[in-house]
């Protein structure tokens, strides 16, 4: 594999107008969830990907096993549970700040809270040249967190690049102090770390791009930051090398898995040997491109379509 990811997906249900949710008649079901994202935004770049993970064997687990299946992720490493749910969530867009979504979990006690050590297959990650998580993961529950520290742990030893999002959502930790001692401890074993300056400032203490960039070497030993600015672009920095891409401005639909994206096309870019630069303004690319729709997965890139994009803005 290229790239091996543990987290869970999850049905998003996507309100078709924007308002609040109470107001909202109709809902469009996605399969998303961060993990997942990124090994679909690197299977349609041809990368090998698969997901390590729990799905319950209902109508919404078939319906995402099915879909990431026809995307060509490999989902052998796919649990169907029979006991406990797939967790779904409602996406409310446009409300009350236009451009700006916000999410309504149902996942509690679901499929993938129940992810296990168990179900890591070691040979399975220290066979592949990444291992992706996010602290999505490290939050849903004390079993998938162990899964995810595991697998990060047999990755490290393999010498494959241990990839972290930090992805830090309020809603999922019980309280800040912890997310700051988990979160930690997992950027103590990643090689590369992606995160935004809200999570730069909750965890490393880190005030801006510099101070985010020295914090995370000074205490981690880190030296392949990526810090991702919304609109705002992202800056970089990967051995010693410091790069900065603007975003590119496209009408917003929904938001949501704009982060993943980018994640996803720029680990495949790096793999594929494409350099920092590129591998960057390709990522930006990709999350532009996936916050023209509503769901995270749909307008993707195959490599084609990064190419006829940037040519679309003059690149
Ligand atoms: O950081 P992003 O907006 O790219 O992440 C979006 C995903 O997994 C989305 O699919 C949602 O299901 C989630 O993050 C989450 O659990 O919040
Ligand atoms: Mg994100």
């Amino acid at each position: 594999m290229d790239i091996v990811a543990v987290g869970e997906p999850l049905v998003q249900l996507n309100a078709v107008t924007r308002g609040p949710l109470r107001h909202v008649q109709y809902f469009e079901k996605h399969s998303t969830g961060s993990e997942a994202n990124v090994c679909v935004a690197a299977a349609r770049l041809g990368m090998r990907s698969g997901l390590i993970t729990r799905l319950g064997n209902d109508e919404f687990g078939l319906f995402i096993r099915d879909w990431l299946r026809g995307e060509g992720v490999d989902v052998s490493r796919v649990v169907m549970d029979g006991e406990h749910p797939t967790g779904i969530y409602f996406v409310q867009r446009g409300y009350p700040v236009p451009g700006v979504s916000d999410v309504v979990y149902y996942r509690h006690g679901s499929a993938a809270s129940f992810l296990s050590e168990e179900d890591v297959d070691r040979d399975y990650v220290r066979e592949s040249r990444v291992l992706h998580t996010t602290g999505i993961t490290l939050a849903i529950s004390e079993s998938a967190r162990s899964a995810a520290m595991l697998a990060m742990d047999e990755a490290r030893r393999a010498g494959a690049l241990v990839s972290l999002d930090l992805n830090i959502r309020r809603k999922l930790w019980r309280n800040m102090d912890e997310a700051v001692d988990v979160v930690g401890k997992a950027m103590a074993k990643a090689g590369v770390v992606f995160m935004d300056e809200e999570e730069a400032s909750m965890i490393l203490g880190a005030e801006g791009v510099d101070a985010a960039f020295r914090e995370a070497e000074r205490r981690f030993g880190l030296t392949k930051v990526v810090l991702k600015l919304g609109r705002r672009g992202s800056v970089a920095r990967w051995d010693g090398e410091e790069e900065r891409v603007n975003a590119f401005e496209v009408p917003v639909e929904d938001p949501i898995g704009a982060g993943d994206a980018y994640v996803g096309v720029f680990l495949s870019s790096m793999l594929k040997g494409m350099g920092l630069r590129k591998s960057m303004v390709r990522a930006s690319a990709a999350a532009a491109m996936v916050v023209t729709v509503r769901g995270d997965e749909e307008n993707l890139p195959r490599e084609g379509d990064i190419d006829v994009f940037l040519r679309g803005f003059g690149g």
